[in-house]
């Protein structure tokens, strides 16, 4: 199984290769751990650790499991720390789950870098990188709020609980919406990882609610199944979509007018700041604690605009 799972990791990210940076044998080995593989926010995060691999001369491999799994995610983390890289930057898929296996890495010897998601336990991981996610939410509450004239029902949706960045948009969100006294929240749904599961839902949303006014879409999956939900119902453009995350697909969406705003991430720098913090960690350099990477509303009126090209994944 877990051959299987790690094999899914690399396809289509940056080129075929599996590693990159110095592959002499002496360069100093470290692993990305992503939440799942062959997804656009994680390739993206993959080519921002691959260039900055490249350029400090370390060796970085990617595996992933190829479900959002705690159970697939522990079986790509035991075989990794068996392999005893100096350094793992991970993206835990659940924030207390993955802790045990976590503690092994760190027990055999790797040191642990958190990118995008991380665990509860503050003793793990040297450095976090990751969006301000609350703020992210409270950025997508103020941007479907405006779209649908700050009034009217809406619905938020994360694949599921207990995911680091996801709680927090949701959390984030809530916060924001309970300023807006004509908006009202009618459902908090959390599908899974799988976007057909996440449009059955809100087509249950939309037969609920006819008057339903907006959607916000934690995540990319989430925002995929809302969208096909709205096309179903033949309601695209008339309820208003916000999703998190801005994969080629998503801004296709965006410019034909089926996604009304995205609340996009920097994947690569966070990739890239990863390494740094890794690079700096094995050189017994001081480490940064926590780092938030930037985040912005993407629409149909700026998504052209030069200073928001690099806030549009990069496959
Ligand atoms: O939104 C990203 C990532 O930040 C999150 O932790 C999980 O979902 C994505 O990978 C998008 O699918």
């Amino acid at each position: 199984v877990v051959a299987s799972v790690l094999a899914l990791a690399v396809t289509g990210a940056c080129g075929s290769d599996s590693s990159s940076g110095g592959t002499s044998g002496g360069a100093k080995k470290i692993t990305l751990i992503q939440g799942i593989a062959n997804e656009p926010f994680y390739i993206s995060m993959y080519c921002g650790a691959k260039e900055e691999a490249a350029k400090q001369g370390v060796q970085l491999s990617v595996q992933a499991p190829a479900q959002w799994d705690v159970a697939q995610q522990t079986q790509v983390v035991t075989s990794v720390a068996a392999s005893r890289p100096k350094a793992v930057l991970i993206a835990p898929v659940d924030k207390d789950a993955m802790a045990g296996p976590i503690r092994q890495l760190n027990g055999n010897g790797s040191k642990v870098i958190f990118v995008d998601t991380e665990l509860s336990d503050q003793s793990l991981g040297l450095s976090r990188i990751s969006s301000d996610n609350k703020l992210g939410g409270q950025l997508a509450a103020q941007t479907l709020a405006k779209q649908i004239g700050d009034k009217g029902k809406v619905v938020v949706l994360a694949p599921k609980q207990g995911i680091a960045t996801t709680d927090d948009r949701v959390a984030g969100f809530k916060e924001e919406i309970a300023k807006h006294p004509n908006i009202k929240l009618v459902s908090e749904q959390y599908p899974g990882d799988e976007a057909g599961k996440a449009t059955e839902i809100v087509n249950g949303e939309l037969s609920k609610n006819p008057d339903l006014a907006g959607i916000f879409a934690a995540n990319l999956v989430t925002g995929e199944g809302a969208g096909a939900a709205l096309k179903q119902a033949k309601k695209t453009g008339a309820v208003k979509l916000v999703e998190f995350d801005a994969s080629p697909k998503q801004v296709e969406d965006l410019k034909a007018g089926t996604i009304q705003a995205l609340i996009s991430q920097e994947p690569l720098d966070i990739g890239r700041q990863g390494i740094d913090q890794a690079v700096a960690a094995l050189g017994g350099k001081p480490v940064t604690k926590q780092i938030k990477t930037q985040l912005v509303a993407v629409t149909k009126d700026n998504v052209d605009q030069p200073d928001i090209a690099k806030y549009l994944y990069k496959q």
